[in-house]
């Protein structure tokens, strides 16, 4: 049996204005949920250009920068906080690879998207970018809620 603290990890989940405004969220939170991770947090909200920009801070000097931020801000977004063991590596992995063209079937790009900067959702690339995503996501911090471990899903 995995140690507690693997099974508390976090990923901060986001739909992207596309994938709300295809009306992808409850397909997308089924995904999460029916693979046994928790939701820790969620709402649904715009952010303003600079937010966006600090969210993708990492890709500043990139080319698509712009139309990436230009692309976030285009809609409201569903951010999300999702608990459970290797939750950042297996929500990469349920989301797919980051070019819905490799992006397998059965992944959630891989179903539902055909262009990149189109891509539906984003998942934190490590447990580091986690932490500082859902502190910028949520500052206000997220509901206490003691996930009952299910036995059906952890042993
Ligand atoms: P995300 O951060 O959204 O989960 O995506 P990711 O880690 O799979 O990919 P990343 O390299 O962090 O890029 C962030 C988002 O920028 C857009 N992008 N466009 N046109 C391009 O070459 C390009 N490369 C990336 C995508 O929307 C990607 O999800």
């Amino acid at each position: 049996s995995s140690s507690l603290d693997s099974r508390m990890e976090q990923s901060f989940i986001m739909i992207k204005p596309d994938g709300v405004q295809r009306g992808l969220v409850g397909e997308i939170i089924s995904r999460f949920e029916k693979k046994g991770f928790y939701l820790k947090g969620v709402k649904l909200l715009s952010v303003e250009r600079s937010f966006a920009e600090k969210h993708y801070a990492d890709l500043s000097a990139r080319p698509f920068f712009p139309a990436l931020v230009d692309y976030i801000i285009s809609g409201p977004v569903v951010a999300m906080v999702w608990e459970g063991k290797n939750v950042v590596l297996t929500g990469r992995k349920i989301i797919g690879a980051t070019n819905p063209s490799d992006s397998a079937p059965g992944t959630i790009r891989g179903d539902f998207a055909i262009e990149m900067g189109r891509n539906v959702i984003h998942g934190s690339d490590s447990i580091e970018s986690a932490w500082k995503e859902i502190a910028l996501w949520f500052p206000e911090g997220i509901a206490e809620w003691k996930s009952n471990l299910h036995p059906w899903i952890y042993e």
